[in-house]
């Protein structure tokens, strides 16, 4: 047994166990996910797609693999001769790559939000090769929601290729038929990169974007809960150009480990729990925000409709990295965030909060009550952290996470 590297898995499970994880894009696997992703399925490589593979010995990974596609279609409830999907984009990062490398060429016009507004870096944010490769140009958002006058004059003027409705840090819900509008109208391929809201739409919480989009992205460790991976749904007419364009385009050997841990996840969205637990999730961030707001904190927009809010930290006089380290020092895990006054994103004025990983962890509105009072006790009256510390340790210590166990199993059988 690799001793060293065990402490420090060790002690990463422990950070885990003892701290709040409110990071929105965050998540907690279950031990059927560890022993899948972790099975030996990782050894086999197998370039191209099922049946037409460029190695022998696929049998089983081409069964693997058309079960995760044909439990990701059913868990949209898409009709498989009107959609395809793609398992295998590593992440989400090179899946929303490909999908542009697909439909358009280099130096042809995408649209996305603004990362300040709550945009992804791939939707063409400047530092981004989605933002160098192509002709970016960006929305925003005016007051409570995205400024679709703004959108539709901007997509007149400048004729994009693509269009993206997606979100990394935007906390209301996305009108995707507005999106689909706008696109026709200047003839452009509507993308929704749904990474973060997934499980809100399998569950029927948030609208989908399937009657509205060409081609819709996600990653599978979100909301949906599943290992870290990407998948790209797309009208059937795009699959071809799609598929090509994330492999041979863009990617080698698909994970297929990976492939089966996502093929699990869409296999347990299919079942009740899932819809209660997405449930949950919306309750807790909904009653977050409003125990947020009570206690004298600003949300950006206002409030939320999702699994996540961004509070605005200008008011009370603090930046996003001061509070992301007073926040951690009481063992509280929340990001910095920009919002859209901001210019830096290192230095932002905001500070992300989320409820997915909280929620599978147990948590309900009473222990959102009891968060909300650690943000006011830390930030608004200035409270030592490392004396909330112990509270937030007691408090996760009342809802356990199932990694000792894996722990103690490894230990045994190594
Ligand atoms: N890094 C993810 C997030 O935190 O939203 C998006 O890729």
């Amino acid at each position: 047994m690799d001793k060293k590297l065990w402490q420090i898995i060790e002690k990463e499970i422990k950070r885990q166990e003892e701290t709040l994880e409110l990071i929105p894009s965050e998540n907690f696997v279950d031990l059927e996910t560890l022993f899948i992703v972790g099975s030996p399925l990782m050894n086999k490589y197998a370039e191209g797609y099922p049946a037409k593979r460029y190695y022998p010995g696929n049998k089983y990974i081409d069964e693997i693999e058309n079960l995760a596609k044909e439990r990701a279609l059913k868990a949209f409830k898409l009709n498989p001769n009107k959609w395809s999907v793609n398992v295998q984009p590593y992440s989400g990062s090179p899946a929303n790559l490909a999908v542009y490398l697909g439909l358009i060429n280099p130096g042809e016009t995408i649209m996305g939000l603004n990362l300040f507004h709550g945009g992804h870096l791939t939707h063409g944010h400047k530092v981004s090769y989605t933002g160098k490769l192509f002709n970016s140009i960006q929305y925003c958002v005016k007051d409570k929601g995205i400024d679709f006058k703004e959108l539709e004059k901007l997509a007149l003027e400048y004729k994009p290729k693509i269009i993206i409705s997606g979100i990394t840090a935007y906390p209301r819900t996305l009108d995707f038929k507005k999106f689909y509008e706008i696109s026709k109208k200047v003839g452009a391929y509507h993308v929704a990169d749904i990474a973060h809201i997934s499980g809100l739409v399998i569950a029927n919480l948030h609208p989908s974007p399937f009657p509205y989009a060409d081609v819709v992205t996600m990653t599978t460790h979100k909301t949906l809960r599943g290992p870290r991976g990407a998948v790209i749904f797309m009208r059937k007419e795009l699959e071809e150009k799609i598929n090509k364009s994330v492999f041979p385009g863009l990617q080698g050997g698909p994970h297929m480990h990976t492939i089966a841990g996502i093929a699990y996840a869409f296999g347990r969205a299919l079942k009740k729990d899932f819809y209660n637990y997405q449930k949950q999730i919306v309750k807790n961030s909904k009653k977050l925000a409003e125990e947020l707001i009570k206690r004298g904190f600003e949300l950006y927009t206002g409030g939320t409709d999702n699994h996540l809010m961004i509070i605005d930290l200008k008011p009370l006089g603090l930046d996003g990295k001061t509070t992301e380290a007073l926040l951690e020092r009481a063992n509280i895990i929340a990001n910095r965030n920009s919002l859209p006054s901001d210019t830096s994103p290192f230095n932002p004025s905001g500070i992300r909060v989320g409820t997915p990983a909280i929620t599978y962890r147990g948590m309900k509105e009473k222990e959102m009550i009891e968060i909300a009072e650690f943000f006011e006790r830390i930030l608004i009256k200035k409270e030592k952290p490392e004396k909330i510390k112990k509270e937030v340790i007691n408090l996760t210590k009342k809802f356990p996470l199932p990694y000792r166990k894996w722990l103690r199993m490894a230990n045994k059988i190594l």
